[in-house]
């Protein structure tokens, strides 16, 4: 009998069911009230069930999780999913309203560091950071002398699609940055940002377009061909939301074609994989869905996941609720 299933057969404490693979320490403190079977261990929720000799109250996801109706079904008694990541949009949150399981998320304790991670992206696609390193390590600083001019980035036109917590914490770093600050979203704040009221408007102003909205069926595909071409072969884009949001064959078009000047990406359709194209082309930075991955960020999310977790099998209000 494995750790793991040994650990589980404690017939005293819930079931959790955990997606993953999550932080390494997710695990341990999960144990010590309840029994967690890490998901990507076994082969199927049938296999997980067996190994803990019951069924699962509990389910903790990750940002990435994909659970639709159809796992759902596979988890009759399960009552609450504690997401490990702000945004849910993975989560078939109709299905889950249809069973009465409560949703969890981890908003505030990664938004400065997403931030942090879209004004480093769009300083180093603008300043090609990426390929200066490169410059100096193919000894080309010493064969060919200096490097090309490259972008300004303080004093530009930015916009921000999404102006929520994490699209106000870019925002407050821009101003440091003597920005032109634009924003769209569904509804205008008492900010001091220009606001724009449809998504093409605000690329046409922006020399750096900042994605920062929420994924889900309500914002797919929303950077579109044609807001791509609003933003224009100077303008840059960013992406540290959802790979949903873009319309990623249409990025890779206009990218082609010079319809827009590059993009630094921490998000992607189809994680992991990232569309061939992109890897090739030098006007592009790749980041592999990083924005909230420092120690600090990972380790407070964890702890959130394990508060709403523990509170909810100890019958205590969860902290962190979206539904
Ligand atoms: C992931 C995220 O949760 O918070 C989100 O919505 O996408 C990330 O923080 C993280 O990669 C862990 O899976």
């Amino acid at each position: 009998m494995s750790g793991e299933t040994a650990l589980n057969r404690n017939t005293e404490k819930a079931n959790v069911l955990v997606l993953g693979p999550l932080v390494p320490d997710m695990i341990e403190p999960v144990s010590a009230f309840a029994n967690p079977v890490s998901y990507w261990k076994h082969n199927g929720v049938a296999e997980c069930r067996a190994a803990c000799g019951g069924d699962f109250r509990a389910l903790v996801s990750t940002g990435e999780s994909v659970v639709a109706r159809e796992f759902l079904d596979e988890l009759p008694l399960l009552e609450v999913i504690v997401n490990y990541g702000v945004g849910y949009d993975g989560i078939d949150m109709d299905a889950v309203a249809e069973r009465n399981i409560k949703v969890t998320n981890t908003p505030d304790v990664l938004t400065e560091d997403v931030a942090d991670l879209a004004l480093v992206l769009a300083i180093a696609l603008r300043r090609r950071i990426i390929q200066a390193d490169r410059y100096v390590r193919d000894g080309k600083w010493e064969s060919d002398g200096m490097m090309p001019y490259t972008d300004r980035f303080h004093g530009k036109r930015i916009g921000i699609a999404g102006l929520g917590r994490i699209g106000r914490a870019v925002a407050r770093r821009l101003e440091g940055f003597d920005a032109r600050i634009g924003y769209f979203d569904i509804a205008r704040f008492d900010v001091p940002y220009q606001y724009f009221d449809n998504l093409g408007d605000l690329a046409r102003d922006s020399d750096v377009l900042i994605v920062t909205m929420p994924g889900g069926s309500k914002t797919r595909g929303a950077i579109n061909a044609e807001v791509l071409s609003s933003l224009g072969p100077e303008g840059s884009l960013v992406n540290v939301s959802r790979g949903s949001v873009v319309d990623e064959p249409a990025l890779v078009e206009a990218l082609r074609q010079g319809r827009i000047g590059g993009a630094a990406l921490d998000v992607f359709a189809n994680e992991p994989h990232v569309p061939a194209a992109l890897t090739s082309m030098p006007n592009v930075i790749l980041s592999p869905h990083t924005a909230s991955g420092t120690w600090e960020t990972r380790n407070a999310m964890r702890d959130l996941v394990v508060q709403n977790l523990r509170n909810w099998l100890e019958a205590r209000p969860l902290v962190t609720p979206v539904n």
